[in-house]
């Protein structure tokens, strides 16, 4: 229950007064109006193509996607064949996260979403912090073993996963997609992620990663968010943010953005950017040196 010594009353903006019953207005505006709904399940029947490899990822290289991408080549680069994997293309601004096949993988129509099937029954992993850790205890990699460290990696984990939609969803969004700038919205998520950063900086000072000395799935799942905050990629708000300030954050993201997993993590299912940048569909470790968009011919 409200109490009224603690919260301020609300009033309405100038412009808009709630209705009583909230209902669907499909042009209200912004980057994502057009695919956003309020109701789940898909809108079409199509199945999902099924490669030659144990894994099979549905993804996009978002943020959220390049996380799964960069475990992938991680695991590969240490050495375990199993997990060779065929990426496939998952186009959200064109609906394609709605399609039966894809439901059936991930109810909540988002990616990335992962179907192993090494086994002899397929099992469906959705939500990237869930395939980070299916990924890590299946392969016995990149999540410690040692009860503390183990507990650091899963909580930094966590801690992004809880975190990263008031970057997107909240910063992001208001910043960069919504119609018009509201400044009460901008200013309350550019404090929270500004906070966020501060979290991470002062973890970073004391630790070389953030689940200890050693690279993690925290680090992976992470870096793609913070990182790309951290050095201007992320809705071009770089210098909004002071970013600069958060040195240790700086060196960490540095430090990641070298890793050759990395590198060749975040090209994979990637369709903006540089076109040498950009690895469609990855089905093959020699994909990236022959299938980037600039070495393949122009759709006439
Ligand atoms: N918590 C989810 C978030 C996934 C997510 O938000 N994916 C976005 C792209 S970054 C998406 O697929 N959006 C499509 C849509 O909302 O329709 C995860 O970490 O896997």
């Amino acid at each position: 229950m409200r109490s009224p010594d603690l919260e301020p009353p609300m009033t309405d903006t100038p412009t808009y007064t709630p209705p009583k019953v909230w209902e669907w207005n499909k042009e209200n505006g912004g980057r994502f109006a057009t695919i956003n709904r309020p109701i789940a399940g898909p809108t079409h029947d199509k199945d999902l193509p099924v490669g030659k490899h144990p894994l099979q990822l549905y993804s996009l290289a978002t943020p959220n996607g390049v996380k799964v991408t960069v475990m992938l080549e991680e695991l590969l680069a240490l050495g375990h064949k199993g997990a060779e994997y065929d990426a496939w293309l998952i186009n959200i601004g064109q609906g394609d996260q709605f399609g039966s096949g894809f439901v059936a993988v991930n109810p909540n129509s988002k990616i990335p979403a992962l179907m192993d099937r090494s086994g002899p029954t397929p099992i469906r992993v959705f939500e990237s912090g869930a395939i980070l850790i299916h990924l890590a205890e299946k392969f016995g990699a990149f999540l410690p073993t040692e009860p503390a460290a183990r507990a650091e990696t899963l909580s930094w984990l966590m801690w992004l996963m809880g975190s990263a939609p008031y970057l997107g969803g909240g910063f992001g969004h208001f910043y960069a997609y919504a119609p018009f700038k509201i400044e009460y919205a901008i200013d309350r998520f550019a404090m929270e992620v500004k906070r966020q950063l501060d979290v991470l900086d002062r973890r970073l000072a004391e630790s070389e990663y953030l689940g200890g000395a050693d690279y993690t799935i925290a680090d992976m799942a992470v870096w793609p968010w913070y990182g790309g905050l951290a050095k201007g990629l992320l809705y071009e708000s770089g210098e909004f943010l002071s970013v600069d300030e958060y040195k240790n954050v700086q060196r960490w993201t540095d430090a990641i953005a070298e890793r050759p997993a990395v590198k060749r993590g975040r090209m994979v299912n990637r369709a903006f950017g540089e076109p040498s940048s950009q690895l469609h569909e990855r089905h093959d470790a020699g994909d990236f040196d022959t299938r980037t968009q600039d070495k393949l011919a122009p759709a006439t």
